[in-house]
């Protein structure tokens, strides 16, 4: 679905005698400007059943189109948004071509030498369980597969992915992890930008690694092998999971950290009070001393007091200063 006036596509199922219809999937609006995997679970029918494809335009524009390939019809479960343990299919990722020069593949570890992929996927730690791989040693060094996952909205508390890698033998490359978003992608970038990389040997064993993502534009995400020079091994993937909030939620208060604020808080509010205290008290008592020895002076001198700042007892009475000159 491309342009601004993609229109909707409806999925419907339909009963064979057409007295029930049911609608399972409605996709509206662009879905950029590439192919994308849409998945939908049938209810269960005992009677026969049709698919529907509709396609609903959204005014008489020319600006947009709709086209759907690849339908597949399997018993398995679809599996939930964001998660994918390749058990039954890719889920919702797909290889792109044109772009790259190797595609990921799906298998096992059965019955294959164990430096072409692993002996055993991460999701049921056997050799009957499936994961997503590259053969480091078919093609060409610098050899890119290109990954792409769902579209996913943007989240006030970003989004973590999850997922378990498998990197055996010596040069066999580097695996990166990009996010995209529309327009980096049709400004001609299609990888988009980079928020975690990994290279080289890490051993025959499946390694977690966890990214939080904060976006504000509708994204994807992108894994790119890179092959190295002369490798003899592979990369792998598995159990990737994607949720709408950060990996590591915020650190708990410290409650010492928290204990010492106080305390910092309440000496430096004491101190203050007090230096109040003491300046009002000095204030007071110097006023009081003021008078004091006003009152001590030459009586004479009370019509001249008022022209006196008797806050101040520096200040010398007119009289004297104009005795003195
Ligand atoms: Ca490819
Ligand atoms: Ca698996």
């Amino acid at each position: 679905m491309y342009g601004n006036n993609a229109g909707t596509l409806n999925i419907y199922q339909r009963s064979a005698d057409e007295a029930k219809e049911m609608l399972v999937l409605s996709l509206s609006g662009a879905q950029f400007p590439l192919w994308r995997p849409a998945q939908a679970a049938l209810l269960p029918r005992s009677q026969p059943y049709r698919i529907v494809v509709e396609g609903v335009l959204s005014g008489p524009s020319e600006e947009g189109g709709i086209a759907f390939d690849d339908v597949h019809l399997t018993e398995a479960h679809c599996s939930p948004p964001g998660h994918c343990d390749f058990e039954t299919n890719l889920c919702s990722w797909i290889n792109m071509g044109q772009i790259d020069q190797a595609d990921w593949l799906r298998g096992t570890g059965a019955g294959v030498e164990s430096t072409t992929r692993p002996p055993v996927d991460h999701t049921t730690n056997s050799s009957s369980g499936y994961y997503i791989y590259v053969d480091s040693s078919v093609g060409q060094w610098g050899d890119q597969s290109f990954l792409i996952g769902e579209v996913f909205q943007p989240s006030n508390r970003g989004h973590c992915i999850t997922f378990w890698y498998h990197m055996y033998g010596e040069h066999v490359g580097t695996l990166r992890l990009h996010i995209n978003d529309r327009r980096t992608y049709e400004a001609g970038n299609v990888e988009g930008m980079l928020k975690w990389e990994e290279s080289g040997n890490k051993g025959k064993q499946w390694k977690e690694a966890s990214v939080t993502i904060k976006h504000n534009e509708p994204f994807w995400f992108v894994f790119v092998y890179l092959k190295g020079q002369n490798p003899v091994g592979h990369v792998a993937l598995d159990d990737i999971s994607i949720v709408p909030f950060s990996c590591y939620s915020e650190p708990p208060i410290d409650p010492d950290a928290k204990h010492d604020a106080l305390t910092i808080g309440l000496g430096v509010s004491f101190t203050m009070l007090a230096v109040i205290i003491i300046s009002v008290v000095l204030f007071i008592f110097s006023r009081k001393r003021c008078y004091k020895e006003n009152d001590l002076m030459n009586s004479e001198l009370l019509d001249h007091i008022s022209a006196i700042d008797l806050s101040d007892c520096n200040s010398v009475p007119l009289d004297a200063n104009t005795s003195n000159a």
